[in-house]
């Protein structure tokens, strides 16, 4: 039974059936979170594709709604694809979407709440003029798609950016409208990269470089920051950069070229895509969704009858420490879920060792640890590595001087099935240190027909402080943060022997000298129980 299969998650969303994909138009709506979402209503493979919607009141809970938007007009007959909500002054709201039209050609329509006074917002009503726009001269018919949710101008008008590519380069378009319904292209484009092909889901928002607050998508000013994202069709990775958005020259520059978008930083370092943002008006936060697929086989998505899930949505901030990358975080509301927890309050773990921690039932949890690391190790060890890399290193398995060091979560008493989740630290010919932030899934499962890559990155970490670790496990899904949300590593794990009353958890260390001290809180994770709204 699809339903009862042991991978399905317990407190992630995903469909009751089939197949879903990006998040679309995310938005707080009279007291209800509203997350509409790519989805194929007759297979769990994509195809078909409708926008999904469900309902909460804090982002965990789920109801499912009856669908919101289908195929039904010439000019998204052949899907209604990704799209984007904007809430205008008036507190009205619109929707902009991409339509493959009867042709396979991506347009842009727009859809509007048939009742407002409805905070379910069930009844959609698309535009009679639609498509309100169609690619422009010299964009191929396929290559512009995913509209984002506006901004205004200094002039009063509504802006838009869209994905699409010339040749490889990766581009963004502009877009002005006062009404949705016209626009007019801004000359030129706010961004471009050469070699990173389409453009998908872009992504374009305000971050706070004094506040804690997440910003509304229309705030500018000299407090403030911009991120760009864009999902890349070619390596399926959404890369973000910060940077400068000029409204004057209509351009957004990263500050750190190096770093432009698609060559520097990710949201996740593993499984995540197609990713979007919106502005939290109820609590003042910005918060990301993003689609995880499945890295099992299609065969074996078929035969369970689903495929993906969206992340458990996370709060972005910039990291005001660095000023060089963001911080994510889970939504607070997850921690509603948490049940009884335990304390390993400075176990001490020597190079070497593998302990395990008495919590029962491991397949949903919630951990927090810090790691202190000996001084005396750090000071005294040689170089030990100048180009270390999570994803060619030998995982978990291969011992350094300084890591790894970490949790093994989804494993069974025997740890021939494990997911160990680490740092690794290196020191370079300059005698400093780096550390890594990895998560390895070639020892996850005994199948063989599952994703078994090692997932992770460099991460930094600032004089005096601690070595942290953030870890959601979900049954078949692994999320881990460090360093209060510099870095996001994403799995799917496929266990077979680790699953129910057979999963356990450890806490390692394969560092050949320096033995670490781990203090960890962790909790059982209730079930959020989503379920069909009763209408
Ligand atoms: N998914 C949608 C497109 C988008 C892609 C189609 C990204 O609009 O570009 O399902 O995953």
């Amino acid at each position: 039974n699809s339903m009862l299969s042991w991978q399905r998650t317990a407190f992630h969303f995903q469909p009751e059936n089939n197949w879903m994909n990006d998040p679309n138009g995310p938005l707080f709506y009279k007291g209800w979170y509203h997350l509409f979402y790519q989805y194929n209503p007759n297979a769990a493979v994509w195809g078909d594709i409708v926008w999904g919607h469900a309902v909460s009141r804090d982002l965990i809970h789920w109801l499912y709604l009856p669908l919101a938007m289908v195929p039904d007009q010439w000019y998204d007959i052949n899907g209604v694809w990704t799209g984007s909500a904007t809430f205008l002054e008036d507190g009205t709201l619109v929707m902009l979407y991409t339509g493959s039209t009867d042709k396979a050609v991506q347009v842009q329509n727009l859809a509007y709440p048939a009742n407002l006074s409805d905070p379910l917002l069930l009844e959609w009503v698309k535009y009679s003029g639609n498509p309100v726009l169609v690619p422009p001269p010299g964009i191929g018919l396929k290559d512009f798609r995913d509209p984002t949710t506006a901004w205004l101008t200094p002039e009063g008008k509504w802006r838009i950016t869209i994905g699409s590519k010339l040749n490889k380069t990766g581009i963004a378009l502009l877009y002005d409208t006062v009404d949705f319904k016209n626009y007019e292209q801004i000359d030129g484009y706010m961004h471009t990269v050469p070699g990173t092909g389409m453009w998908e889901c872009v992504d374009f928002y305000p971050v706070s470089k004094t506040s804690q607050n997440g910003l509304d998508t229309s705030t500018n000013g000299p407090e403030v920051k911009h991120v760009l994202k864009a999902s890349m069709d070619d390596t399926r990775i959404d890369y973000y950069a910060i940077g400068t958005y000029d409204d004057k020259t209509n351009k957004w520059k990263p500050d750190f070229p190096e770093l432009d978008v698609g060559y520097g930083l990710r949201y996740d370092y593993g499984k995540f895509y197609a990713s979007k943002t919106f502005y939290d008006q109820n609590k003042g936060r910005r918060i990301l969704w993003g689609w995880i697929g499945e890295s099992d086989s299609e065969y074996a998505d078929v035969s369970k009858g689903w495929s993906s899930l969206q992340g458990v949505p996370r709060t972005v901030l910039l990291d005001q420490k660095t000023g060089a990358n963001l911080l994510q975080w889970p939504v607070e509301e997850v921690e509603s879920l948490r049940l009884g927890s335990q304390d390993f309050t400075k176990t001490k773990v020597s190079a070497g060792a593998i302990i395990p921690l008495h919590v029962g039932d491991a397949t949903q949890l919630d951990i927090v640890a810090e790691f202190e690391v000996n001084g005396d190790a750090l000071e005294s060890t040689a170089i030990s590595g100048e180009a270390y890399e999570c994803g060619t290193s030998g995982g978990s398995a291969q011992r350094g001087a300084l890591g790894p060091f970490g949790i093994l979560v989804l494993s069974d008493a025997s740890l021939v099935e494990q997911t160990p989740v680490y740092f690794y630290i290196v020191k370079g010919s300059d005698r400093k240190l780096r550390t890594f932030f990895c998560a390895d899934q070639s020892r996850s499962s005994v199948a063989s027909d599952v994703d078994k890559h090692i997932y992770g990155s460099f991460v930094p970490v600032l004089e005096g402080e601690k070595l942290t670790m953030r870890i959601l496990v979900d049954h078949s899904i692994v999320e881990s943060f460090a360093q209060e949300g510099r870095v996001a590593v994403t799995s799917r794990v496929y266990p077979t022997q680790a699953i129910y009353g057979e999963t356990k958890l450890f806490l390692f260390n394969n560092a050949t000298h320096n033995d670490v001290v781990a203090s960890l809180k962790v909790w059982q994770m209730k079930s959020a129980l989503i379920h069909p709204y009763p209408l």
